[in-house]
């Protein structure tokens, strides 16, 4: 029993004394037939995947590997550019007192034959304004494993909800029968604790050394 306690502390002075190293935030296998994740780092909650309006019957249809199973849906749009509205998504917010930075998503992902060849990946962070990094599937029935988009660089410190999307577009055939089938998506980063204003390490500095100015600060106030 001490044997544990001890190690309970030290996992307790680490995670207050150093941030999180760079690592998985999230997992999604769909493996047991649900939306959620499978997978979420501690001081974070990720959303279920859910779907646009303009994209519609989720399934769970074999996954990669055809061991497992992956999130399918339909109506995708025929157009050669993007619908707003037909896009899987996925919100990650950062428990109060941390922040997110963001590194890396990646997807498996497989069309069928009328389904759209290509999907790309925008975020809140700008109105899903810009075009993250996309990906090409030209033969169907196949999983294109693990597509990796890096995260751009202002995606670091970010202490609210952040939602991407994967808008997929160009498939064929007018009835929106043709799916886009995705497994195993990850999103790679670290959650830290919000730095404390430093102005507060300074009259916290103070007030221990008795300093005559901090007392009047806190007299005032
Ligand atoms: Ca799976
Ligand atoms: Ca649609």
């Amino acid at each position: 029993m001490k044997t544990q306690l001890f190690i309970a502390d030290s996992v307790l002075v680490f995670s207050l004394s150093a941030p999180l190293p760079a690592a998985q935030l999230v997992d999604y296998d769909f493996d047991d037939s649900t939306p959620s994740a499978s997978a979420v780092a501690a001081h974070l909650t990720a959303s279920g995947i859910t779907g646009g309006s303009g994209i519609s019957v989720f399934a769970y249809k074999p996954g990669n590997p055809d061991t497992g199973l992956a999130l399918s849906a339909t109506k995708w749009t025929t157009s050669a550019t993007y619908d707003p509205n037909d896009y899987f998504e996925v919100t990650l917010t950062p428990a109060t007192g941390y922040q997110l930075t963001l590194s890396n998503f990646q997807v498996d992902a497989r069309r069928s034959d009328t389904g759209p060849q290509t999907w790309e990946l925008r975020s809140s962070v700008d109105g899903f304004g810009t075009v993250l990094g996309s990906e090409t599937l030209p033969i169907s029935s196949d999983f294109y494993p693990a597509q990796q988009l890096s995260i751009p660089k202002a995606y670091a410190n970010l202490d609210s909800a952040v939602t991407f999307r994967m808008y997929g577009y160009g498939a064929s055939g007018t009835l929106g029968t043709g799916t886009l089938r995705i497994d195993n998506l990850i999103i790679d980063g670290e959650i830290t604790p919000v730095p404390e204003p430093a102005g507060w390490f300074v009259l916290a500095g103070l007030v221990l050394l008795g300093s005559p100015a901090a007392v009047r600060v806190f007299r005032r106030t």
